[in-house]
């Protein structure tokens, strides 16, 4: 069953926010973990930055012996999956770790007027692409709370990756009653067994908007 997309307050309302996912060193095509072209969301991400009263990003950002991590598993490969007490787990290459250059945000990302960065997979036992809910599906990060807080019912997703970190904070938006849209020209993937296409087909099932940067720049 398809849900009702709520309809979405336009970028420059106080009521909705851009939430600018992990655009980070080791995301990038030079990273620990590249995006391909990871780099070219950057200009446009700063653009669209330029329209929105609140302006909100996350921070991938790992200890060294990260449970995402393949070298934590002896014996298994980067992108294998396995089973975690909190459910499936695809493992990585070592990448944002805390206070490392690739965990910094990209150099030429500009956003001056950011208001709130979220730091998130800062448990070592616990991977969270979301930047609302950890992925044990418990722990909050807290940034339901405070888009309630501060009145914003409306959440414009952009950045890496648009199949795993962008993906699972859309549908977590959503979830939480969140009218949200993932802006696909501002976002790129990894692309991992046919991810790309199974995150778009939950999120339309889900009811976020998928729009293009030039809708809301124009
Ligand atoms: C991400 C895999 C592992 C992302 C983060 O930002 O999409 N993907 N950690
Ligand atoms: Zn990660």
């Amino acid at each position: 069953m398809s849900q009702a997309a709520p309809s979405l307050a336009p970028p420059a309302s106080p009521r909705a926010a851009l939430l600018v996912i992990d655009v980070q060193n080791d995301f990038m095509p030079s990273g620990r973990l590249p995006v391909a072209d990871g780099d070219a969301v950057v200009p446009l991400i700063n653009r669209l930055g330029a329209r929105f009263a609140n302006v909100l990003l996350t921070q991938d950002w790992h200890p060294a012996d990260h449970v995402s991590f393949a070298s934590r598993h002896a014996g298994r490969r980067p992108f294998e999956q396995i089973a975690l007490p909190y459910g499936p787990q695809t493992l990585w290459p070592d990448h944002c770790v805390q206070g490392s250059e690739g965990a910094a945000l990209h150099a030429e990302l500009e956003l001056p007027h950011a208001r709130l960065l979220i730091r998130k997979g800062g448990d070592r036992e616990i991977d969270s692409y979301s930047a609302f809910v950890e992925a044990d599906r418990r722990t909050r990060t807290g940034l339901a709370g405070y888009l309630r807080e501060r009145g914003i019912d409306t959440v414009y997703c952009c950045g890496l990756a648009l199949d795993f970190c962008v993906a699972w904070s859309a549908l977590d938006a959503r979830a939480d009653g969140f009218a949200t849209a993932v802006i696909a020209d501002a976002c790129r993937a990894i692309d991992l067994d046919g991810s790309l296409a199974g995150a778009w087909q939950w999120m339309d099932q889900a009811g976020v908007h998928r729009v293009t940067a030039a809708e809301l720049l124009r």
